[in-house]
């Protein structure tokens, strides 16, 4: 018999690429790949990856084609309100690739909300989300699908409004528009199907879901060492963001002194580490966490 192996699915190229590979990465995964191969397999574990475009990836996971996925949260729930037969779930949250689904009209046009543009036309790749929005509240407006460059519509008298992707806001700036309502916040997602998998495949899954999780929480944690006058202890300690119960050890002639260990669940900012001076503590070292189990 063959082991068992899952199929994820990946941006082939595009804002969302190198990010998720990278996060593939994270988690002991080393793929090379050259640009226009659809198939990778990685030798660590038993994944293999189908670099597609990310509008196809919520359908590959939904029929089974693939397991899992890593895609916005902007596709998926387009795919998710348009698809009745859409069988695709959220695993995890990625923390990469924010951007936001906004309503946005022409600097200068008046906007409170959505009932303003009753009758009017909107421009949008995502049909589906915007339709649902407006018909959540009551409201009646023309949809017109563009693919792309969604942004100029207003300024070619197609649309009164768009309905996209915002990020910076850069765009819309330059296109005489302003960001008038956020529909959906976006972020990167892994998403699986609702179908039943082997116990081998559910296995692969949680040891990659381990992982990310440990590369994740890795990234957002710094071990932080430092010396501290004991009767000071209780104040420092405090100070501490996001640690629990740090390590304290005695210090090689160091009188009433003692060094703290503890891994911080939070950043530590230059202003924390102003404060635990001021509280008495000494020769303080921030240090990156590469990886962690707990
Ligand atoms: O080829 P393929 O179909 O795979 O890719 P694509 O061209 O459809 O998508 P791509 O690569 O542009 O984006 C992939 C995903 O990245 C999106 O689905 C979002 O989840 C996420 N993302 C994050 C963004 C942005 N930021 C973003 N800024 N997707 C698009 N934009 C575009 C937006 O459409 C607009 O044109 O950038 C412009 C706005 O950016 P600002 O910074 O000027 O506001
Ligand atoms: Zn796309």
């Amino acid at each position: 018999m063959t082991a068992e192996r899952i199929r994820i699915a990946l941006q082939k190229s595009g804002r969302m690429a190198e990010d998720s590979m990278a996060l593939l990465r994270k988690c002991g995964l080393h793929i090379d790949r050259s640009k226009d191969q659809l198939f990778c397999r990685a030798k660590e574990m038993p994944i293999d990856l189908m670099m597609i475009r990310d509008d196809d990836i919520p359908g590959f996971v939904s029929s089974g084609i693939c397991d899992l996925g890593i895609v916005g949260e902007n596709v998926f729930a387009e795919e998710k309100a348009a698809g009745e037969t859409f069988a695709a779930q959220i695993l995890e949250r990625l923390g990469f690739s924010f951007c936001r689904l906004s309503i946005a009209v022409p600097d200068g046009k008046a906007y409170e909300s959505l009932a303003n543009l009753q009758g009017q036309t909107i421009a949008t790749s995502y049909p589906a989300l915007l339709q649902k929005a407006l018909r959540d509240e009551g409201v009646e407006a023309k949809i017109l699908l563009m693919t792309g460059s969604v942004e100029v519509a207003p300024r070619l008298k197609i649309a009164d409004a768009i309905c996209d992707i915002v990020a910076s806001g850069a765009t819309l700036a330059s296109n005489g528009l302003h960001e008038a309502e956020v529909l959906i916040r976006s972020e990167a997602l892994l998403i699986r199907g609702q179908g039943a998998l082997s116990p081998e495949k559910e296995d692969i899954i949680k040891r990659l879901l381990r992982r990310m999780r440990g590369a994740t929480q890795a990234e957002d944690s710094k071990y932080i060492m430092l010396h501290a006058p004991r009767r000071q202890l209780d104040d420092i300690v405090g100070l501490l963001p996001g640690a629990e119960s740090p390590t304290i050890l005695p210090l090689q002639g160091g009188g009433d002194k003692v060094a703290v260990h503890a891994v911080c669940r939070e950043a530590v900012f230059w202003e924390t580490m102003e404060r635990l001076q001021e509280a008495g503590a000494s020769a303080i070292l921030v240090l990156p966490i590469e990886k962690m189990m707990i």
